[in-house]
């Protein structure tokens, strides 16, 4: 099987990409760090001792017994604890004399706003707690959330959380499938929803969606609707409820229960490559012990100064552990804003960031090559010296993005996190940390403390420093997902089959002559071309540095002569204009000249857009069917489903030569 194959070699061309530029943390920021180099040492001479201190942040209502029992592949945490995630998000801070903190500063798209602390959303929290159990919700049953980005849904994220009903955020922007799809595997029985949102400066319906997904699906029982836009809907009485009727006449007083360290959190769903999404399952002690000690460890969180904002949306698990459980169990301020960057204007996010003087801004890499296409003028004439961390994740950091955030939106003196991590390893896994590590562009450096990760080659054997792999991780950790809901045959076969006692997550990585890990993208991702492995990763990156190009996606397309053939698609910056013959053929000797004769590609493409998932990870699966003039796979999960038919219809005219 050729995917087989192309997993097979791990020589790759990642020594033929120098980067030599190192920064070191600022002075300032070092002398008054959350976490310093000995907390490496200390977790590697006692990595359980040092999760229990980690643990040990957060309120349990009884203490665990166990820190650790490990059964490959099936870890318990903190078994014997009793904890109740809410409370620690909540009742924690308000108990604590800390209610008047603002929990979230919101931004609707429209420019509405509204602040909520800590003891606003306790109440509301527990309103919705109250409502969900007399829709019938018990402890241990799930509920969808398909919802815009409104405080709602944080609200009732948490109201699970709080009665131990696991929730199943289904990010807004998926299809009537995907969301059925979904309800079917999970079998929830409320959905919580809204009218709609506000996305691109216009109202978007949600409950319509839902009206269809459910239809069939007699397992669901109550609709529970949020107004956010007003718009009309239809109605179904005895299974649609609003949420202004249901939630706003409850008690703000419930009490809650403390849940087994291992009762189930959430299901979040990972749409892989296959057709079937995964149903990732978090449990409760663990999760929030690693989410928590992660956001306060890797941004250096201090809550009672910060204004930290996660621009990502909900529905992706870095909204779950970085908008919620993390600064929420930390007490941090934190922003939410529900709009798209360029509305009303491409200044949006810079706009944000001065109007609440935001300190930590974490995004996707992908957010910030359209942050350059825009060009450097945009972020300029905004005021972001209140910034002091930068994070990126979702994908690996070309080294000429990193620099761009760096200089113009860091100032040139902000250090920038570039953290990796999964919807199945809950939280961050590896990472530079601010005060610590002379941070290098594009590398996530090494794993966290209490964190073993390892790069192999394809025989499981750890490669020197200098070599290309798989990156692995050796021991059970906190967040870790405790399985595929409903289908552990799966959890063993795609995590733990492929290296043995060790958990495969999937992705490509090297180790440079430090020691340092860089990223290298999914290893489905990774071309073979006459009998060389290279990381698209690599040509992506040496594409993005060349100064007319803001984006780009590189494929390996099957090729008669080398097995497979560099196919690119490019996004150009603002100022190059449509490119032309000219360009793809200074691209392609630009790519040459970058990493060796053997990365030039066979066929550029200059775009509009690139085919993306919701956390704005390019889908390059489809670009490949392009590639191969093939059928479109599945493209429900596609966050603008007619970026493809834009792409399929330039293809016949845009070879390059040779
Ligand atoms: C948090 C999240 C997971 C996959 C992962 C990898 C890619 C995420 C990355 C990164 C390189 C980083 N990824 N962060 N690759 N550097 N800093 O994105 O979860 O949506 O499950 O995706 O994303 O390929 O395996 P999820």
């Amino acid at each position: 099987m050729a995917e087989d194959s192309r997993e097979q070699g791990h020589e790759t061309l990642s020594n033929l990409l120098h980067e030599t530029r190192r920064f070191p943390p600022p002075a300032e920021l070092a002398a008054d760090a959350n976490v310093g180099e000995d907390a490496y040492a200390a977790a590697e001479a006692d990595r359980l001792g040092f999760w229990e201190e980690q643990a040990a942040r957060l309120h349990w209502d009884t203490p665990w017994n166990q820190v650790l029992e490990w059964n490959p592949p099936y870890a318990k945490w903190f078994t014997g604890g009793r904890i109740n995630a809410a409370v620690n998000c909540l009742d924690r801070h308000v108990d604590a004399g800390r209610g008047d903190r603002v929990a979230y500063h919101w931004e609707g798209e429209p420019g509405d706003t509204r602040t909520i602390t800590y003891a606003q959303l306790k109440d509301m929290v527990c309103q919705a707690s109250n409502a969900l159990l007399e829709l019938g919700v018990a402890k241990g049953d799930r509920v969808a959330i398909y919802m815009p980005m409104i405080p709602e849904t944080v609200v009732a994220m948490l109201a699970c959380a709080r009665i131990g009903a696991v929730h199943m955020v289904v990010f807004g922007g998926f299809s009537v499938d995907a969301l059925g799809t979904r309800l079917d595997d999970s079998q929830a029985k409320v959905v919580v929803t809204a009218d709609g949102g506000y996305r691109r400066g216009k109202a978007s319906a949600l409950k319509p969606a839902v009206d269809d997904a459910v239809r069939d699906r007699p397992a669901v029982e109550h609709v529970l609707v949020v107004r956010r836009t007003g718009q009309d809907v239809a109605w179904d009485e005895g299974r649609d409820v609003w949420w202004h009727d249901a939630v706003d006449r409850q008690s703000t007083e419930h009490t809650p229960e403390a849940h087994d360290a291992e009762h189930p959190l959430y299901i979040m769903y990972t749409s892989g490559t296959t057709a079937k999404p995964k149903g990732i399952l978090h449990t409760t002690g663990g999760y929030l012990t690693q989410v928590s000690y992660t956001h306060w460890a890797v941004f250096d969180l201090k809550a009672d100064t910060d204004v930290f904002w996660t621009a990502a949306d909900i529905g992706w698990v870095t909204g779950h552990s970085y908008i919620v459980y993390g600064p929420l169990s930390n007490g941090a301020t934190s922003v939410m804003y529900e709009g798209t960057p360029d509305t009303p204007h491409q200044g949006r996010f810079w706009e944000i960031v001065q109007k609440y003087g935001v300190t930590i801004a974490y995004m996707a890499p992908t957010a910030i090559r359209t942050f350059m296409k825009w060009g450097e003028e945009i972020p300029a004439r905004f005021d972001l010296s209140s910034l002091r961390v930068l994070g990126s994740v979702g994908e690996p950091i070309n080294p000429e993005a990193y620099m761009w955030y760096r200089k113009n939106i860091g100032g040139d003196r902000v250090p920038v996190v570039d953290t990796w991590w999964q919807t199945e390893t809950g939280a961050v896994m590896v990472s530079p940390m601010p005060g610590v590590s002379a941070a290098k562009p594009g590398a996530a450096m090494r794993p966290l403390p209490g964190i073993v990760v390892d790069v192999v080659d394809d025989q499981g054997e750890p490669v020197p420093n200098g070599g290309g792999g798989f990156i692995v991780v050796r021991e059970p950790w906190p967040s870790m997902l405790r399985g595929i809901w409903g289908d552990p045959e799966r959890y063993e076969k795609t995590y733990w089959s492929r290296f043995d006692g060790l958990y495969f997550p999937g992705d490509g990585a090297k180790r440079d002559e430090d020691g340092d890990i860089w990223l290298l993208g999914r290893v489905d991702d990774v071309m073979l071309v006459s009998g060389h492995n290279i990381s698209t990763t690599e040509v992506e990156s040496a594409l993005v540095a060349h100064p007319k190009v803001a984006e780009a996606a590189v494929v390996g397309a099957t090729d008669p002569v080398t097995g497979q053939a560099i196919v690119c698609f490019v996004i150009l910056r603002g100022e190059a204009g449509d490119g032309g013959d000219d360009l793809v053929k200074e691209l392609r000797d630009h790519v040459g000249a970058s990493l060796g004769p053997i990365a030039k590609p066979r066929q550029i493409m200059v775009v509009q857009e690139l085919p993306k998932t919701r956390s704005g990870k390019i889908m390059r699966r489809l670009l490949r069917d392009v590639a191969e003039n093939r059928q479109l796979g599945d493209v429900s999960t596609l966050t603008d489903s007619t970026v493809m038919d834009a792409i399929s219809a330039k293809l016949p005219d845009s070879r390059g030569e040779d």
